[in-house]
């Protein structure tokens, strides 16, 4: 057979390395599916075409590799689009390959002809449509590299019917264009003495400043300097509760350093009580800041160069000690004592920080996947483990089992336990038939308080609890459900239960939920005023 535009696809994935395509079936890319037989990558099969984004996004977090997605055109390609908003936020590199209605048809009302680039365009770095067969294998490239470049994120490319069928001749690659900016010596400089002279400087690293190499580097100029550091990738911005008691921390701060990391809503937009008013911030980012931001100095490159670059010249100045950096980090350390008692506690219904007690032996050396609500901000606040996906600044839910499963694929190795509550669970809960079909063993943990517990929580606290409205769900048998999908069930009412269940979910071997009946509380807050 002589090779045709979905072939040179192909041939681009397997010398990327891409090892799985995430993806829901149509017309368009049936010729991807035909060319991938016999190819060393395999094709993931979903049940909706954001969950096939979201496992991408899953893998990409853990290999820090592009994820891959491939969709069809037209719905199938605004349904993938929702979850590229996720991967966006968290700088995720993502590449979301959509089938596009025929070039031979462009503007003729073919079957499912839309502009999907412009649909594409607010949440992804960039996208385009592929003009010829000859190109699919070289845009394919290009889209993996400016996935990865910084700052990660998804990118789209919409390959036309037709081009994946067309015949083509052997195309020469060209060159791909990849660029890492660091910043001149003088500005590297200047932010040191900048830092140098603060009394309380802080370090705050946004998204994917706080994954795998990136965040050691991180860590490393935060020992040399005794600079305290602190990651912020949650939509509770600096309410985030898993920052803990070192949310109070920041609104002291004199010399702040961002790096990768806006002045957005997240930060309160810079503002006082947030941070200080007199506080003075050095802004590390490819992307510059508002000139209202009010940046004393702006290092217009990619951190991920610049945080060596400051480590390698932090070494050769003296650094004053303080107390300000083991407060942070003893606050961010600890929780609060009572605590200590809602972890033992055996009242029914379970209270999530007795959950989060059963689930933290499994985490410290696994994978916890955190996704929405109540349940997932205490989750959150409670667990450490040794990779931590949540749905990120994007503050969406839904995101947990297929991200779950993305990145289990990456690491079989390793407990992937997803936590997320009941409304959240029912997003994306027919992702646990892909889990089945393919034999990936991920364990989700819903915490049940039959209640999309968040909203009912802002009513309360804007209305007043007589006007809560519209919130409760049942306590269904979510367990019931996956067992039915093919997968272990486990359901628990009694504190005594958890630790076994998980134990039998965990050695069933098979994709499993744990149905666990939860108290519905709000989750904790630390910082004065809650911002969601
Ligand atoms: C895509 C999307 N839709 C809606 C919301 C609003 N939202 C945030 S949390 C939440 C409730 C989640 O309920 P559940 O998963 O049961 O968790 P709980 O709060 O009850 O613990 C909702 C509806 C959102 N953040 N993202
Ligand atoms: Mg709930």
């Amino acid at each position: 057979m002589s090779t045709r535009g979905a072939d040179l696809l192909v041939d681009a994935l397997v010398a990327a390395g891409v090892r799985h395509l995430f993806t829901l079936s149509g017309n368009q890319i049936l010729s991807v599916y035909d060319s991938s037989i016999g190819r060393d990558v395999a094709l993931v099969h979903t049940r909706h075409e954001a969950a096939a984004v979201h496992m991408a996004d899953g893998w990409a977090r853990m290999t820090e590799e592009p994820g891959v997605a491939l969709v069809t055109a037209g719905p199938g390609h605004l349904n993938a689009v929702s979850a590229l908003y996720t991967a966006l936020m968290s700088e995720s590199p993502v590449v979301l390959l959509s089938g596009h209605a025929p070039r031979s048809e462009a503007g003729r009302g073919a079957f499912q002809e839309i502009d999907q680039v412009s649909a594409a365009r607010p949440v992804v770095k960039a996208a385009w449509v592929v003009e010829s067969a000859e190109r699919m294998g070289e845009d394919l490239t290009r889209a993996m590299a400016f996935a990865s470049a910084w700052p990660p994120g998804p990118v789209h490319l919409s390959l036309p019917g037709d081009l994946l069928e067309a015949r083509v001749g052997s195309p020469s690659p060209r060159p791909v264009w990849s660029e890492t900016r660091g910043a001149n010596d003088e500005l590297v400089r200047q932010a040191l003495e900048l830092l140098g002279g603060a009394r309380r400087p802080l370090i705050i690293a946004g998204p994917a400043m706080g994954r795998a190499r990136r965040w050691a580097d991180v860590e490393r100029f935060s020992e040399v300097t005794g600079i305290p550091a602190l990651l912020m990738e949650s939509p509770r911005g600096v309410n985030d509760p898993s920052l803990r008691g070192a949310t109070r921390f920041l609104g002291e701060a004199d010399v702040v350093l961002l790096l990768g990391k806006r002045l957005d809503f997240s930060l309160r937009f810079g503002a006082p009580p947030a941070l200080a008013a007199r506080r003075r911030i050095v802004a590390v980012d490819l992307a510059p800041p508002r000139s209202s931001d009010g940046v004393a100095l702006t290092v217009p490159a990619d951190p991920t160069v610049v945080i060596r670059q400051l480590a390698a010249a932090a070494g050769r100045r003296r650094w004053p000690r303080s107390a300000w950096r083991k407060e942070i980090d003893d606050a961010r350390g600890t929780t609060p004592v009572e605590w200590d008692e809602l972890r033992r506690s055996s009242r029914t219904p379970l209270h999530p920080l007795r959950v989060c007690a059963a689930l933290q032996p499994w985490l410290t050396d696994g994978v916890f996947v955190g996704d929405g609500g109540e349940f997932g901000q205490w989750c959150q606040a409670a667990l450490e483990a040794r990779y931590r996906l949540i749905n990120g600044p994007a503050g969406a839910i839904g995101s947990a089992v297929p991200m779950a499963l993305g990145a289990k694929l990456a690491r079989a190795d390793l407990p992937v336990i997803a936590a997320l509550g009941d409304g959240t669970f029912g997003v994306h809960a027919l992702e646990f038939d892909t889990a089945v079909r393919h034999g990936i063993p991920i364990v989700a943990v819903v915490g049940n308080d039959a209640r999309w517990n968040a909203e009912y929580q802002l009513q309360r606290r804007h209305y007043g609890a007589p006007r809560a409205i519209g919130c409760d769900l049942l306590p269904t048998r979510y367990d019931r459900v996956v067992e039915a999908l093919g997968g272990h069930g486990e359901h628990v009412e009694r504190a005594e239960d958890l630790m076994p269940a998980l134990e039998r979910a965990q050695k069933s071997g098979k994709p499993a939920c744990v149905n666990v009946l939860i108290e519905g509380a709000a989750a904790p807050t630390f910082a004065a005023g809650a911002s969601h």
